[in-house]
């Protein structure tokens, strides 16, 4: 009888301070993972094992976090909570089975406003078993960046006015780290564009003009038809939606995304070669759909959540006692970056992330395989993509309204005053946080934790 085979060795992904060029600059100093901005694409199929060890080569602790994978807790990335900080010259190891296709990303969860911002971000691409059939698979990482006079990356992370407004918006809008980059493709291929908003806090509004294009999935999970993508698709931070595009004319059709100070080019998809048959081809079908456990919304246990903070707020800033202050005063004085009370759910800011998430009690508490209805209702005059970790959520309602389609989310976009209800099964045990996706809120107290009690 042979031995037991010894574990085959992790894939490493060493994160390191590095020069590259990306954002417009020949050689922009950044963090990386493997030295690329972004981040390797990884690549695997439905049920395979994630195994990779993270080597820390940078000068602060960091973690890693697998948005939009139900892994188990220990492999979540947030420190203080599931793991300790990976110190630098420290490695950790993540292994766990990927038990859903589809887009997904991977990010540091340690001071995440700077870490994200200097370039540690990538993708996670979970195939599907049988995938819709294209010619090319592109993967598209969205970001913007804030560069100074210099043309560095600018380092006022966590400063109070980004805090208490919209968060860190960069000048310069980037696709895989370049500044409008130009695909080629041949006349007639059927293309399938995963587009990962990798921005600190930017919403994008995105549009195509010119070539057929079906959305197919949003955040990782299979739409039930493939949708027309007309008009402008809103993709909050943290975000992912996958299109099916169909190169069908020779010409130069341009990805924008409609800021509010006027339209900007993203990316270029160049068609050229002689045109084919010209008979266009069929709607694209979703990859046929892994079913998740079905809510109990009868049953579940209900709990609402409140969002308040930020500026243009009646009520004003969340209370800071005299010792919290003293306390955070000592830990910027030894160096911390971190952001002031900003935002609350419940009353409560979720302030030091980074390093003592388990101080903060449960916001709720739900056994192992119970369904729970969250009522979030956002009292403030921002926009907040909410995230659940751990967990894809059906979207019930918004304002008040059914969505009889109930989509499947890891993160929702919630406008100023918007109320969303939505439900999922706790069935993944462990601690998880829910929180804003705009990284600056979520410095700034917008989040919270809740216990899947095993
Ligand atoms: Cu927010």
């Amino acid at each position: 009888m042979p031995w037991p085979a010894l574990a085959a060795a992790p894939r490493v992904l060493q994160a390191t301070p590095t020069r590259i060029a990306a954002a417009g600059q020949s050689a922009l100093p950044v963090w990386a993972y493997e030295a690329q901005v972004p981040g390797p694409v990884l690549r695997y199929r439905r049920g395979d094992v994630l195994d990779l060890e993270l080597h820390n080569a940078l000068p602060d602790p960091t973690t890693i976090h697998w948005h939009g994978i139900r892994l188990p807790n220990a492999m979540d990335g947030v420190p203080g909570l599931t793991q300790d900080a990976v110190a630098p010259g420290g490695r950790f190891r993540y292994r766990f089975a990927l038990p859903d296709a589809g887009t997904y990303w991977y990010h540091p969860h340690w001071g995440t406003p700077e870490q994200l911002e200097r370039g540690l971000a990538g993708a996670l691409i979970v195939e599907d078993d049988e995938p819709p059939p294209v010619d090319r698979d592109l993967v598209w990482l969205l970001d913007d960046w804030r560069l100074d006079a210099q043309g560095r990356i600018a380092e006022n992370f966590y400063n109070f006015h980004d805090v208490a407004h919209a968060g860190r918006m960069g000048q310069l809008l980037t696709v895989n780290g370049q500044v409008q980059p130009a695909q080629a493709l041949r006349t007639g291929e059927r293309v399938r564009l995963r587009l990962v908003n990798a921005a600190n806090a930017r919403i994008f509004a995105l549009t195509l003009d010119g070539l057929k294009a079906w959305l197919i999935a949003r955040d990782g999970m299979p739409a039930d038809a493939a949708v027309p993508w007309e008009g402008e698709l809103l993709l909050g931070p943290g975000m992912r939606a996958d299109f099916i595009v169909d190169a069908a004319a020779p010409g130069r059709y341009l990805l924008k995304d409609a800021d509010p100070r006027g339209e900007r080019v993203l990316a270029a998809l160049e068609v050229s070669g002689a045109s084919g048959s010209g008979a266009a081809r069929p709607a694209p079908q979703p990859a046929p759909y892994a079913p998740l456990p079905e809510p109990d919304l009868e049953k579940a246990l209900v709990h609402d959540l409140v969002l308040g903070g930020g500026a243009m707020n009646r009520e004003g800033w969340p209370q800071e006692s005299l010792a919290e202050r003293e306390a955070r005063r000592l830990r910027l004085q030894a160096g911390a970056r971190e952001a002031a009370p900003a935002w609350t759910i419940n009353g409560q800011a979720h302030l030091q992330h980074s390093r003592e998430h388990a101080a903060h009690a449960a916001e709720f508490r739900v056994p192992r395989g119970r369904s729970v209805r969250l009522r979030i209702d956002n009292r403030t005059a921002w926009w907040h993509p909410m995230h659940l970790h751990g967990h894809h959520f059906r979207v019930l309602s918004r304002n008040g309204t059914p969505l009889p389609e109930r989509p499947w989310r890891d993160t929702v976009l919630m406008g100023p005053r918007d109320r969303v209800e939505i439900a999922f099964v706790a069935d993944n045990p462990g601690w998880w946080l829910l929180h804003c996706h705009v990284l600056e809120h979520h410095a700034g107290g917008l989040g919270t934790l809740f216990e899947v009690q095993g």
